[in-house]
């Protein structure tokens, strides 16, 4: 099955078309001010860049609906600021910050909002995978109407915990989106040396999920595709699968010197495919807006990062006594008070 192609005419708003460019555009460019916060000391630890996959949860998100989930591994922070949690406390807590959404104590890897319903934030590959069923298993109990949306990675799709989570997804309906972003690597190996069929997407037939091919480098592609596989979930007919092809521009972490891949490869996806300029191009040539418009998105955009970048410099390390608190929760919802 091939690749969606982009919609010629895009089946959205000028004023939507608007807004996914101003959401891609905000997570590269704060990615672009963490990869500098990094090179300057002020970010240590690990360090996982989205640059290049912004489409994808830009595209899903303009699918949620208020209340919906997600979780998702350590390269997080797109999927944090497309659910709209605040830039200035994800940079406060890239930096080890007070300001921080886990008060400076998980730094990238490890950030929650239980307002926006994002449940991290994994550093350990696949964990989030039955945890995101676990989630829609809630959800289902709860018969809420709400989709988990849970992703996971090219590498992560060859963990055997995903296809005991897919049984169970499958057996008991979970309303869960399982969406695969397949940024082609896993570290430095390369799907076609890791993986040994190139259909991810197809890998839910054994248990009764049906899958899709969609291209992650196109905003309203995935939107349509997320759309579907929504839909499918509030039917209660169960979970479906989104393998999403894209491609991160950086390389695994800010250790990675990228030496199994050619700077031409990375160029021409560039160049050829980039997600933010696809929008620019529709924008631009739909009459949507003019380049003195953009030119003020991006301004906008900067400003909004810079501040983050400010925020998180200003706000102190945590206190000492820090250390002694969130070990043990004792904020434990019940019965009534789950949160639906
Ligand atoms: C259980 C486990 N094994 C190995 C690692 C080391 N590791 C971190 S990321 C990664 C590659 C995962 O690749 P993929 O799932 O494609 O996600 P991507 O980084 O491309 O987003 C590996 C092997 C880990 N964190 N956890
Ligand atoms: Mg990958």
């Amino acid at each position: 099955m091939a690749a969606r192609k982009s919609a010629a005419k895009p089946n959205v708003s000028p004023e939507e078309l608007k807004q996914y460019y101003r959401d891609m555009l905000l997570i590269r460019r704060f990615e672009e001010k963490a990869g500098q916060l990094y090179g300057m000391g002020l970010i240590g630890g690990f360090c996982h860049l989205y640059i290049g996959q912004e489409a994808v949860v830009v595209g899903l998100e303009a699918a949620a609906e208020e209340g919906d989930k997600r979780i998702t591994s350590y390269r997080d922070h797109g999927h944090m600021l497309a659910c709209g949690m605040d830039p200035n406390g994800v940079m406060a807590e890239l930096t080890g910050r007070e300001g921080g959404y886990s008060k400076g104590k998980g730094g990238s890897m490890h950030m929650f909002s239980r307002e926006k319903h994002f449940y991290g934030g994994h550093g350990i590959v696949g964990a989030q995978v039955p945890l995101g069923a676990g989630l829609a298993f809630a959800d289902n109990y709860l018969e809420n109407g709400r989709v988990t949306f849970t992703y996971f990675g090219d590498g992560a799709a060859n963990q055997g915990q995903v296809y005991e989570t897919f049984n169970m997804a499958s057996i008991w309906k979970l309303p869960v989106v399982f969406v695969i972003e397949n940024n082609q690597y896993a570290m430095g190996t390369s799907q076609k040396r890791s993986t040994s069929t190139e259909d991810i997407y197809t890998r839910g037939g054994p248990f009764g999920i049906p899958g899709e091919l969609v291209d992650g480098m196109d905003v309203l592609a995935v939107k349509e595709a997320g759309e579907k596989a929504v839909a499918h979930c509030r039917a209660g007919k169960g979970p479906y699968i989104l393998e999403i092809k894209t491609y991160r521009y950086r390389g695994h972490s800010m250790s990675d010197p990228a030496k199994y891949r050619t700077r031409e490869e990375v160029q021409k996806m560039r160049e050829e495919r980039d997600p933010i300029q696809n929008v620019r191009d529709l924008l631009l040539q739909g009459g949507h807006a003019t380049e003195d418009d953009l030119k003020a998105i991006d301004k906008e955009t900067k400003d909004v990062v810079n501040a983050s970048a400010e925020f998180a410099k200003e706000s102190p390390e945590p206190a000492l006594d820090e250390l002694w608190t969130d070990i043990y929760s004792d904020d434990v919802p019940q019965g009534d008070a789950i949160d639906a």
